[in-house]
């Protein structure tokens, strides 16, 4: 059978919540990360690790039949993809950012500046759209330091807490994109591959819904049972089993983490007793 070839970061921000990624969709790697391919024996998948910078053009060129990259990436490399699933870790921004000192008075500051990136595509793109003409420094790290050491006016880069910016005394004065991990595809799979990559976004989709429900079991007396279940819909509704003790029934539901202790003090007001809140392995729908 052929194998669907994934492309993950060797080394970086992206690569362990990859790796974490396709293990909870209980694909288990039988090599370690350093190797350059990995082949899971369980699932007909092949992993290539590879640099973020890379896998777009390895996803276009079909070296790799889909990649776990940032959209950042997507967006700069600009190759013949297809983001087909976006992921939600590994948020981040692309941003223009100036020295403290500088008074913002719009986008026009730029004109005629320059500004130093690691991203010129993104860039040149946008000040086209604004009409803006200034000059791209190209550079491919520690682009914050180069308004300090005279190699630019400003930035262009990635920002997700901001403190990287505040340290080098500059600040963020345009949002150009948004940014998460996302997975991209070539766009034209064989039905072979394309049927494992069904099943593989299905697994991804079945974690995605598992995150953070719990099953809940509780003892209730029988004249709370409807408010009891209006705080607890479940899945499809809650299973409702009599007590040997009359007059009492064991509820069975399912609740989510965030909304979990406020649901447990209503039921508790509602005489709930016994409640017993267990992990849940995978939600299948
Ligand atoms: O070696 P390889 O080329 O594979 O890795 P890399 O060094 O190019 O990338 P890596 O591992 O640093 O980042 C991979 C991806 O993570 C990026 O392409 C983004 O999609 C995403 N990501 C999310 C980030 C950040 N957050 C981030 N904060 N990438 C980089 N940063 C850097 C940024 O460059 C800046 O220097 O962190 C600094 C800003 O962070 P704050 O929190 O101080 O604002
Ligand atoms: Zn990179």
């Amino acid at each position: 059978m052929k194998k669907l070839k994934i492309a993950i970061q060797k080394s970086g921000r992206l690569s362990e919540k990859s790796i974490a990624l396709l293990q909870e969709c209980d694909i288990k790697l039988t090599q370690g990360k350093r190797k350059l391919i990995s082949v899971s024996d369980d699932f007909p998948i092949e992993i290539l690790f590879l640099r973020d910078d890379d896998i777009p053009q390895y996803v276009a060129d079909g070296v790799a039949d889909i990649g776990i990259v940032g959209e950042n990436e997507v967006l700069e490399k600009d190759k013949e993809t297809e983001i087909i699933k976006r992921l939600g870790f590994a948020r981040c921004r692309l941003s223009l950012a100036i020295p403290q000192s500088e008074e913002y008075t719009g986008i026009s500051w730029f004109k005629n500046k320059k500004i130093a990136t690691s991203y010129p595509h993104i860039l040149t793109k946008y000040l086209n759209e604004k009409n803006i003409g200034s000059e791209i420094e190209e550079i491919s790290g520690s682009v914050e330091i180069a308004p300090s050491i005279g190699l630019a006016d400003s930035i262009f880069d990635i920002v997700s807490s901001g403190s990287t910016l505040v340290s080098n005394a500059l600040k963020e004065v345009e949002v150009i994109c948004n940014s998460e991990a996302v997975i991209i595809s070539a766009s034209s799979l064989t039905d072979e591959k394309k049927q494992i990559l069904d099943k593989l976004i299905f697994r991804i989709e079945t974690v995605e819904r598992s995150r953070g429900n719990k099953y809940i079991l509780l003892n209730a007396p029988n004249n709370k049972i409807d408010q009891i279940i209006e705080l607890l819909p479940g899945m499809k509704s809650p299973t409702i089993m009599p007590l040997y003790d009359k007059g009492w029934s064991s509820i069975h539901s399912v609740v989510n983490e965030k909304d979990y202790w406020n649901i447990v003090d209503r039921l508790k007001e509602l005489g709930a007793e016994g409640i017993l809140v267990i992990p849940i392995e995978k939600v299948i729908f």
